[in-house]
């Protein structure tokens, strides 16, 4: 380890960060020089796609992902995307360059003027090395910082004079640091905790995204078999922490104050665990509770458990308390909640599907252990009612519902789970802000079944626009888009499916395919709820 070139590299392949999602400019070319045989490059032609990708990476490897942005401009592209990553708790490890350390002051070209300033607020730590010698230090940090609990994104901003100079003294000594957190509940409070979950009447689960990030579903799934007590995903979804067809699962609740209790209603507690009290979206106020109902919550944020306006909280392992309960509380008696009742039929357009019938076909032709990353905000609930999603680490949808999230992401997760197959979901308005990653997709090989739900229109807004009194809104169609055109000038094989069976002939042939497929599909335009 002669330079701090030769450190970093050292330090990311010890942590296994291999992988380096980057758009270059001058100040990062020389962190990329020498590029070791044994990193891959993955070069995305946006940064708002890149940080995207990497996001879908962390995500699905469970893993802190190593991102290379240019200076300002780059980390600018790149903050949108960073909104969901920090939404998300994903670990992404984001690096710019920065202008040679003689050139900052004046403001040269491409310096990153205030650059610890500017990904704020969306990063947990932000830092420029005050010299060369605590850049490995420094990085090391940036890990460690990203993965331990909450994990968020970090950035590091890098003068580029700094990677040729000497590595420092003891260097080594970051190669073989460990960082864990125990984050364990004490017997008092699981004790507490069994007791009231045992005592009460009625209970109910809402589980929220970090319960699949901690691959603690068979843990929730044991604990809601004991209680025999309804399961809700908590709103706005980002993962699904739990089996879909189970016969506790009730989907996903209402992203309003009073939805919320209207839902909850009847409830003596109400346990909460791995989500924020609550992602609300619409303002719908009324009572944050339900009459005669408790909130216990259970969370490794502790940001997210301060600022609950109701409940009281545990700042936990999650794992930890989800097995412990499962193992401690008593088998309950009652009977199981009564089966949902089945969805309605519905009705294609002669040359357009209903969204239900899309997912459907989706669910009956893609493999069991399929992941979905979905992007098209008019289809939620039609998504939830539709798709059995059994498995750990089978759906991602945008954290903060910054868009173009999905196309990116999609090449990510399946960067990061090569055995299981993508398909990803996306809006016709969605797939722009994220179209870039579909040369990715292509360069790399990444066999993502990207799917383009053609209604026309921003759906969503359409919805929104009649709950604000604000339907005579411009800006809220996007006629004119050729996805197959887009996909086959980025290198994209693609084809139009305008019917049941072709979109099933089309998805089967994607899924057989190794390499990427876009599959446009005209939709009918249906309301989030
Ligand atoms: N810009 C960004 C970066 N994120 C956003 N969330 C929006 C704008 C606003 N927005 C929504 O919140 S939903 C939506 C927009 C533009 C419509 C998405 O349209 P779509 O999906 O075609 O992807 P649907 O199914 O037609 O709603
Ligand atoms: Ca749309």
């Amino acid at each position: 380890m002669k330079t701090i070139h030769c450190a970093a590299y050292a330090l990311l392949r010890r942590h296994g960060m291999t992988t380096i999602f980057g758009n270059p400019g001058s100040n990062e070319l020389p962190f990329l020089k020498n590029f070791p045989d044994d990193f891959q490059y993955v070069l995305g032609l946006h940064e708002g796609a890149v940080v995207g990708m990497a996001d879908g990476f962390a995500l699905a490897s469970g893993m802190p992902a190593f991102v290379n942005l240019h200076a300002a401009a780059g980390t600018g592209n790149g903050m949108g995307a960073l909104t969901n990553a920090w939404y998300s708790h994903s670990p992404l490890v984001i690096t710019a360059g920065q202008q040679v350390r003689p050139m900052i002051g004046v403001e040269a070209m491409l310096a990153n003027v205030d650059a610890t300033q500017l990904p704020k607020p969306l990063v947990k730590w932000s830092y420029e090395p005050a010299s060369a010698d605590d850049v490995p230090r420094a990085l090391s940090q940036a890990i460690h910082c990203a993965n331990t609990a909450p994990k968020a994104p970090v950035y590091l901003s890098i003068p580029y004079d700094d990677w040729d100079q000497a590595a420092p003294a003891g260097v080594e000594h970051l190669l073989e640091r460990q960082v864990q957190s125990a984050g364990a509940p004490d017997a008092g409070q699981l004790k507490a905790l069994v007791e009231q979950l045992a005592k009460a009447r009625n209970p109910v689960l809402v589980l929220g995204p970090e319960v699949d990030a901690t691959l603690s579903n068979a843990a929730a799934v044991a604990l809601a078999d004991k209680l025999r007590a309804p399961v809700w995903i908590a709103p706005s979804a980002s993962r699904c922490p739990f089996p879909t067809r189970h016969a506790c699962f009730r989907g996903v609740l209402p992203a309003a104050i009073a939805g919320i209790s209207r839902v909850l209603a009847g409830h003596d507690l109400i346990l909460v665990v791995g989500a924020p009290v609550f992602r609300y979206h619409q303002y719908a106020p009324g009572d944050y509770l339900p009459a005669g109902a408790r909130l216990l919550h259970i969370t490794c944020d502790p940001q997210e458990a301060a600022r609950a306006p109701m409940g009281d909280a545990l700042v936990a392992d999650i794992k930890a308390v989800l097995t412990l309960a499962a193992e401690q509380v008593m088998q309950q008696s009652r009977p199981y909640p009564a089966p949902l009742p089945a969805p309605e039929p519905v009705q294609d357009g002669a040359r357009e599907l209903h969204p239900h019938t899309l997912f459907e076909v989706v669910d009956a032709v893609a493999p069991d252990d399929a992941i979905y990353v979905k992007e098209s905000t008019s289809t939620t609930s039609a998504f939830w009612q539709r798709m059995n999603l059994r498995h750990p680490g089978s759906y991602y949808f945008p954290a903060a519902g910054g868009l173009g999230f999905g196309l990116p992401a999609a090449v990510g997760v399946q960067l990061a789970q090569p055995q299981r197959r993508v398909i990803a979901l996306i809006g016709d308005g969605s797939a722009n802000y994220g179209i870039t990653a579909l040369w990715t997709a292509a360069q790399y090989r990444i066999p993502v079944v990207f799917v383009i739900l053609k209604n026309g229109t921003y759906g969503a807004l359409r919805w929104f626009a009649g709950v604000l009194d604000a339907e005579d809104s411009p800006g809220l169609d996007v006629p004119g888009l050729d996805f197959c055109a887009l996909a086959k000038g980025y290198g994209v094989n693609a084809v139009h499916a305008d019917t049941r069976k072709s979109f099933e002939a089309a998805l089967r042939a994607a899924l057989d395919a190794s390499g990427p497929t876009l599959i446009e599909v005209p939709t009918l335009t249906i309301e989030p709820h």
